[in-house]
């Protein structure tokens, strides 16, 4: 039998939540860790919001709302209009059985409880087995934007602002004093064949990761990076990431993005993964010399989710 293959997710945000499901589709063929991004995380009512870590948790179990693309399914908001009703702050909303696991995060982390620990502990309430998801460190990291309205931090931004004002400059708070997740370093000490980047923005989704102390180098040392285009004909596939980008002056192409990541991370990605609907762009980018999976990567359904991570997995296959 061969052995499975031992991958790293970095998963932030919408499309690196899918991905995550996709391969919790193939845990047989590769034990996957997959890495979520805590720069959106805040304190909200006493409660401490993960909301990249829960689309993770969520999307994993099939529990997700689709159409919003965050938060539980089939949610009730009884706590939230009560809330309302007292005169309470409802600008972020939780629902009620998303309360629910938030209230569960509460009591595991007052217990004294790592994050990585209540994070295991909750996937397992949700019933994900063969998985691990993991906050990508231990330490607080925020993302606090600098915009032409002053500084806010990512929910005030995202929720509070709806992403108007133009954004100046990001900062990943307490990211330079922060170190990898020490469940990561043990799975990249044990081996790794591959480190994926997920469908996600560079900018909020991913550099927050990437920005904690030696993390880049951590990954880059242990496999080949692969990245998944976030950027479609064109378009960004959800999200701000268009409009950051063309803030900074960029145009929202598959090929602009990879220009930027090269720029942001000098050396750090092997493969470049595009979708079908930019074939131009790959062969622009093979003329350069660079390496170029293209599939089709939007994950509309399950099936998916889980034909991008076999695709993945079987690049991975060529690079071991
Ligand atoms: N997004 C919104 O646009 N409005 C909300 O009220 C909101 C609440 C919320 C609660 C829990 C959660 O896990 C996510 C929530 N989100 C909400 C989404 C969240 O702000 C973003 O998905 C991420 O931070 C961006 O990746």
């Amino acid at each position: 039998m061969t052995p499975r293959l031992r991958t790293v997710l970095l998963a932030g945000g919408g499309g690196g939540a899918r991905l995550a499901r996709g391969f919790y589709g193939l845990v047989s063929e590769a034990n996957t860790l997959v890495l979520t991004n805590p720069g959106d995380d805040f304190e909200h009512l006493g409660l401490l919001v993960c909301p990249d870590t829960d689309s993770v948790l969520y999307a994993v179990a099939d529990a997700i709302d689709a159409k919003r693309g965050w938060g539980r399914e089939s949610e009730s908001w009884s706590v939230l209009a009560e809330i309302e009703r007292l005169g309470g702050a409802t600008w972020f909303q939780l629902g009620d059985r998303d309360i629910a696991l938030h209230l569960l995060r509460r009591v595991g982390l007052d217990a004294g409880q790592s994050l990585a620990c209540v994070t295991a502990d909750l996937a397992e309430r949700l019933g994900i087995q063969a998985l691990q998801i993991v906050p990508a460190t231990e330490q607080r990291v925020r993302t606090i934007l600098t915009t032409g309205e002053g500084d806010l931090d990512f929910q005030s931004y995202f929720v509070g602002r709806k992403c108007e004002p133009k954004v100046e400059s990001l900062q990943f708070q307490g990211a330079a004093e922060a170190t990898p997740a020490p469940d990561l370093l043990t799975f990249l000490k044990a081996g790794c064949d591959a480190v994926i980047l997920g469908p996600s923005n560079p900018y909020l989704s991913l550099a927050p990761m990437l920005a904690i102390s030696g993390i880049v180098e951590a990954l880059g040392n242990a496999a080949p990076v692969m990245a998944v285009a976030p950027i479609v004909d064109g378009a960004a596939v959800k999200g701000p990431l268009a409009k950051l980008m063309t803030d900074r002056g960029l145009e929202p192409t598959a090929l602009s993005w990879v220009d930027e990541m090269k720029t942001l991370y000098p050396g750090l990605i092997d493969l470049w993964v595009l979708d079908s609907r930019d074939q131009e762009a790959a062969e622009v980018l093979r003329l350069r010399g660079d390496r170029v999976l293209v599939c089709d990567t939007m994950m509309t359904d399950t099936t998916q989710k889980i034909a991008l991570a076999s695709q993945l997995i079987e690049e991975v296959k060529r690079f071991v």
